[in-house]
């Protein structure tokens, strides 16, 4: 018997970079087996017009029992971990296709926004005892990323409802970092660790920790 899915989403790079740390963290899990769960990965464009209907075919394709969406957030020095996906469409550059989308939804009359499903708190907890910085994130933004994660909630909402899913934001890898000044990357193999870490705790943990994770941003 085939076992269950872990559907790993990446990105492929943006705005003038060669590199997505998220597509490079998706392709070394890919194929890796964890909590007797098989992890397959998949990097989607950086297109507002593509990666929902990629996403939705990747999604019926695999029928995972858990979607772990990662993105880069090019200046955040910790891996993020999104609580909340909005309808909002506001993008501050052109996407890889040129698209430049001002103040629309991502979903006509859509619900406002969507709430991760993944016990964010304990897998926080998790990297904190690993040593990987992290944190708890309010906002994903206003470009593809946001739109995927919406979309994402909302195709398991209403089309798989066996799965659960999110989005998880990482900093620059160190090599990009050096191209903006003063600002903070992270090396790949810790960005490995930790997701794989998230990963396993989303598997094994049903219930998040009843702990205090509230920010004034
Ligand atoms: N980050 C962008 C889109 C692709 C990516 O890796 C974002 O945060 O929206």
């Amino acid at each position: 018997m085939n076992r269950p899915v872990v559907l790993v989403l990446g990105f492929e790079p943006f705005a003038g970079e060669t590199i997505n740390p998220s597509a490079e963290i998706a392709g070394q899990l890919d194929g890796l087996a964890i909590g007797g769960h098989q992890l397959v990965s998949s990097v989607l464009p950086v297109s507002f017009a593509e990666a929902p209907m990629q996403l939705a075919e990747l999604l019926d394709r695999h029928h995972p029992e858990l979607v772990i969406a990662l993105g880069q957030a090019g200046g955040r020095k910790q891996i993020s971990f999104e609580r909340v996906a909005i309808n909002l469409i506001d993008a501050r550059i052109a996407d890889n296709t040129g698209l430049q989308p001002i103040d629309v939804e991502v979903l006509r009359g859509g619900p406002g926004a969507y709430f991760s499903s993944l016990p964010l708190k304990a897998m926080q907890a998790d990297l904190q005892a690993l040593g990987v910085p992290s944190s708890l994130s309010l906002s994903a933004g206003s470009f593809v990323c946001n739109q995927v994660f919406y979309w994402l909630a909302h195709l398991l909402a209403s089309e798989h409802p066996q799965a659960r899913g999110g989005f998880i934001h990482v900093p620059w890898l160190p090599e990009q970092a050096e191209r903006h000044a003063g600002e903070p990357g992270m090396p790949l193999a810790q960005m490995v660790v930790g997701v794989r870490a998230a990963i396993d705790c989303a598997l094994r943990t049903r219930t998040d920790l009843d702990v205090a994770g509230g920010s004034t941003h």
